[in-house]
């Protein structure tokens, strides 16, 4: 059986996970909007993996026995108007979220459920990995300016991402 503390930990994780899914969901439109379809397939892929990061959760805290509780989804705000301050936006959520992934393995150290522990240390490797891919398409969008043919040129390297269901734990 897993710890309360714990349980409620992972729960609110899986809410921050499924509202990442929808904050991205939200930020894909004014791509579509710009008809920026690499931009679109970047978001997609990523709402995509959000959503593999929930169900992992789920999965895990019903594996070990605790109760899944769903929350409601808060309604998500894209702050930014423009792909530049957007992907600013996607690299604090991803920061918010990474913080978020230690304060609940510092619950799995404190309450001592180092099968928790372990389990964690795939979503705090994922962490590393997701911010340094949005910190390289920030980087290029501070390059690229006011170049609409670059932006065109990145928005082409975008579509190639795909989605790989990964596998967590
Ligand atoms: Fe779930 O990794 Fe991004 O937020």
């Amino acid at each position: 059986m897993i710890n309360e503390k714990l349980e409620a930990a992972f729960n609110d994780q899986i809410n921050k996970e499924f509202f990442s899914e929808y904050l991205y969901l939200a930020m894909k439109t004014y791509f579509m909007e710009q008809n920026l379809l690499g931009f679109v397939n970047w978001f997609d892929v990523q709402v995509q993996e959000e959503h593999a990061h929930a169900m992992g959760m789920f999965d895990y805290l019903n594996e070990r026995g605790g109760k899944i509780e769903l929350g409601a989804i808060e309604k998500p705000v894209v702050e930014g108007n423009c792909p530049l301050t957007i992907f600013e936006h996607v690299l604090r959520h991803e920061e918010f979220v990474t913080s978020r992934i230690n304060a609940l393995m510092d619950v799995a150290e404190e309450v001592k459920d180092r099968a928790a522990m372990q389990f964690l240390n795939w979503y705090l490797k994922e962490q590393v990995e997701e911010e340094s891919t949005v910190g390289g398409v920030l980087a290029t969008l501070r390059l690229i300016g006011d170049d609409k043919k670059a932006l065109l040129m990145l928005d082409k390297d975008l579509a190639a991402r795909t989605f790989v269901a990964p596998v967590i734990g």
